[in-house]
């Protein structure tokens, strides 16, 4: 069938909507995308400061599309329980051949021969219809129709940085002396999507939590932040208004010096998760004062990518949680939607965006 998709040329760059023709004989479930979001992983695409994006193998182009809520069109039976109609999220990893691809856990990577929809080497979810095997839908919990579950791709990778600073942070004490999270203090730098979602399971856990920018925030985010009861400061103005030190530092700029900055107001045992990516960031230098604080203060550094099915499946908990107990205000962070034809949203951030969807249409 004829299908209108979204494609790039990875990792050179570029956007544009073309028609191709396209059959799905080989997959046991035919999806349609209702809404597929936007992330700064696309944006990096687009613009060409993401090294690692490649076209699929022995193809001139490639489909973005990594954030998506779908219904079924056709399932073969025996399909893990997958029918037409059904409401799923595909998942953005398939397995290489490695020992972590091999136990379901392609997040973990270990030799870099995985694919990612949209990102490396595999066609991604934007256009009319794709084809999918089970193992790699994640059902909608009653299958609700709800936009609100196209976050959850977004969320799975904060469920995942939220395990593994919960594996890591039993090289110390990491709580307070109740033994909860309250007395703590977490940070976000960035104020995107990523950001939010961080913060929002960041306060879950308990922490105090921040969000920071290098300028200040529109309404609606400062609206969603007030009402979520994260504070938030320009860290350009009011400098870094971090007295009592932060325990746990997540980035999601990707910005070297801002990063470093940040790092040089750990506490003893902190933990600094590096989210962002930004290949065209400016150098910082390191000195040998800011490398021995490191060490001194036993700090963590670490890197998360990705997310396997279990945080895909705990990720829509999240967010029927987060619905629960915020109501409409959670519903601000879908900021926009638009079509397929406006490619432009991929060059061109606007100013007040939390999430931008694009709807395929019934
Ligand atoms: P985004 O919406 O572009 O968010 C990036 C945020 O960082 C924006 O709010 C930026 O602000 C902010 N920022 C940029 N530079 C600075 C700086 N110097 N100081 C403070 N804030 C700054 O992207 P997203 O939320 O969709 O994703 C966040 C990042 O994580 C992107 O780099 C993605 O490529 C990456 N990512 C990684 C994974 C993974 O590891 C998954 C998804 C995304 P402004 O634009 O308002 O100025 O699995
Ligand atoms: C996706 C991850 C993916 C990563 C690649 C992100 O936007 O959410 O699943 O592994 O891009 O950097
Ligand atoms: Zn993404």
């Amino acid at each position: 069938m004829i299908v209108r998709a979204i494609v790039t040329d990875a990792p050179r760059g570029g956007v544009k909507l073309d028609s191709m023709d396209m059959d799905f004989h080989d997959f046991p479930v035919v999806l349609k995308p209702v809404l597929t979001g936007i992330c700064g992983t696309d944006r990096g695409i687009v613009n060409g400061s993401l090294p690692f994006a490649y076209n699929p193998h022995g193809e001139n182009r490639l489909i973005l599309g990594h954030e998506s809520l779908s219904v079924v069109v056709s399932a073969e039976p025996n399909s893990y329980n997958i029918k037409a109609g059904d409401m799923v999220v595909p998942m953005v990893r398939r397995p290489g051949k490695c020992l972590n691809c091999l136990v379901g856990r392609s997040d973990n990577c270990s030799d870099g021969q995985k694919h990612e929809a949209g990102v490396t080497g595999l066609h991604g979810f934007m256009r009319d219809r794709f084809g999918d095997f089970p193992e790699y839908l994640i059902k909608v919990p009653g299958n609700r129709k709800d936009d609100m579950a196209v976050l959850t791709e977004p969320v799975k990778n904060v469920e995942k940085v939220f395990e593994v600073l919960d594996i890591i942070s039993r090289r110390s004490i990491f709580t307070d002396s109740a033994g909860a999270y309250h007395g703590k203090r977490a940070v976000i730098i960035g104020t995107g999507s990523e950001a939010f979602l961080f913060a929002l399971k960041s306060m879950d856990w308990g922490f105090s939590t921040g969000i920071t920018n290098r300028h200040p925030l529109d309404e609606i985010k400062g609206k969603l932040a007030e009402d979520t009861g994260m504070d938030f400061y320009d860290y350009s103005h009011a400098g870094i208004r971090e007295n009592n030190g932060i325990d746990l530092l997540i980035d999601t700029s990707g910005d070297p010096g801002t990063v470093l900055r940040f790092i040089g107001r750990m506490n003893n045992n902190g933990i600094v998760v590096l989210f962002g990516t930004n290949g065209k960031a400016q150098p910082a230098p390191v000195d040998g004062d800011l490398l021995g604080s490191i060490v001194e203060k036993n700090l963590s550094i670490i890197g998360s990518v990705d997310g396997a099915r279990i945080h895909y499946e705990r990720a829509i908990q999240d967010i029927y949680k987060w619905k629960a107990q915020f109501g409409k205000t959670i519903e601000m962070i879908i900021t926009g939607r638009v079509g397929p034809e406006d490619t432009g949203i991929f060059l061109k951030k606007p100013a007040d965006e939390i999430k931008t969807v694009i709807s395929w249409g019934e």
